[in-house]
């Protein structure tokens, strides 16, 4: 992956960059995009519960496998570095989320305080302010029903909080907890600000890479629908075709994340921003990929607790708030998201 453009400077920060869950989807895009970036100027932390293959750890400086939700594991990893920038994106999605809560609620929440313990603590020993990178989701939204849902559309920040997955209720949880550490925490009322947890958050709708193929998420019926379809295997999608959430490609999600740790933080109005690009149906989506794969075989085979997921989601999320405080534009819409980056880079993936 090319880095995602941005039109703002890098940081002239030199401290280490420490990424949790390295080894996930988004982790693959953003250590390739880091390496491009700093071309081993800066130190860059990888961490992921498995140990990363080798051709990922070799755009990290040091890759650590470890569980986010081991304190003792994570103050270690702390104390070893100077850490100035953690971008913190282990979590177990929606749909794994709902087979193990009590594990997600630890990998999740856990997980979560260990890390902004860290960045608190490296704030204290670097006398400058952390910054705390975490990708949220619209699973923290939730609407009761379907005619709920219509009547919502574009939904805000700040409306529709009531999560029913316990991915959601988590992500929603450290997003407070995020707010408390930036804006609360004992070192504010010791009177060092400077020392603080720059928390920034993005509520991401699914996302398509062409890359890779996610798992234990709701959202992977869009990635699925087209990577089988390059593969020439049938799909049978979970959900209705009438089901309809917000999307954006993978180099969007991680510019976006770029952009807003780059954005100064005089600008930000808030802590938590929602993004989006282009919001298709489960069958507008499968219409688009017979456009380039006419041979796809698209069936649907909704389940209960998968559907049910998704009808509390909103249809679009207004991301207005970005796009006015630090100029948040999705580069690809829905046809552009194919033409110019799904439909090439997977064909060269396949050999299709
Ligand atoms: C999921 O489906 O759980 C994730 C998400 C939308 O956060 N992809």
């Amino acid at each position: 992956m090319t880095e995602p453009k941005s039109s703002r400077a890098a940081s002239t920060d030199t401290g280490a960059i420490l990424v949790s869950g390295a080894g996930g989807e988004m982790g693959h895009a953003l250590l390739e995009a880091f390496a491009q970036r700093y071309h081993g100027k800066r130190e860059i932390i990888a961490m992921d519960v498995r140990e990363l293959p080798k051709d990922r750890a070799a755009h990290a400086s040091k890759a650590y496998a470890c569980d986010v939700s081991d304190p003792a594991a994570i103050d270690d990893i702390g104390l070893k570095h100077d850490v100035s920038e953690v971008w913190h994106l282990a979590a177990l999605l929606s749909t794994r989320g709902e087979k193990s809560p009590e594990l997600a609620l630890k990998v999740n929440v856990m997980g979560s305080a260990n890390l902004l313990k860290l960045a608190a603590d490296s704030a204290v020993r670097r006398g400058t302010p952390v910054k705390f990178m975490f990708p949220s989701t619209i699973a923290i939204y939730g609407v009761p029903t379907l005619a709920d849902k219509r009547a919502a559309g574009r939904v805000d920040e700040d409306h529709c909080l009531e999560p029913i997955t316990m991915y959601g209720v988590n992500k929603r949880a450290v997003e407070e907890m995020g707010r408390y550490y930036a804006r609360h925490y004992r070192l504010l009322a010791a009177d060092r600000p400077e020392c603080t947890v720059d928390f920034r958050s993005i509520r991401f709708p699914g996302i398509i890479s062409a890359d890779t193929v996610p798992s234990g998420g709701t959202s992977d019926y869009g990635p699925e629908m087209l990577h089988s379809a390059a593969q020439g295997k049938p799909y049978a999608c979970f959900v209705r075709p009438d089901s309809r959430i917000p999307f954006m490609t993978m180099p969007d999600a991680v510019r976006s994340l770029m952009e807003l740790a780059d954005a100064p933080r005089a600008k930000l109005s808030r802590l938590v921003y929602n993004v989006s690009a282009f919001a298709p149906s489960a069958e507008e989506i499968a219409a688009k990929v017979r456009e380039f794969f006419p041979k796809a075989d698209t069936t649907y085979a909704p389940t209960l607790e998968r559907q049910r997921i998704i009808d509390s989601w909103p249809e679009d999320c207004d991301d207005s708030a970005a796009r006015r405080d630090w100029g948040w534009k999705p580069q690809h819409d829905f046809n552009r998201a194919f033409a110019e980056y799904i439909v090439p880079k997977i064909k060269a993936r396949y050999g299709c």
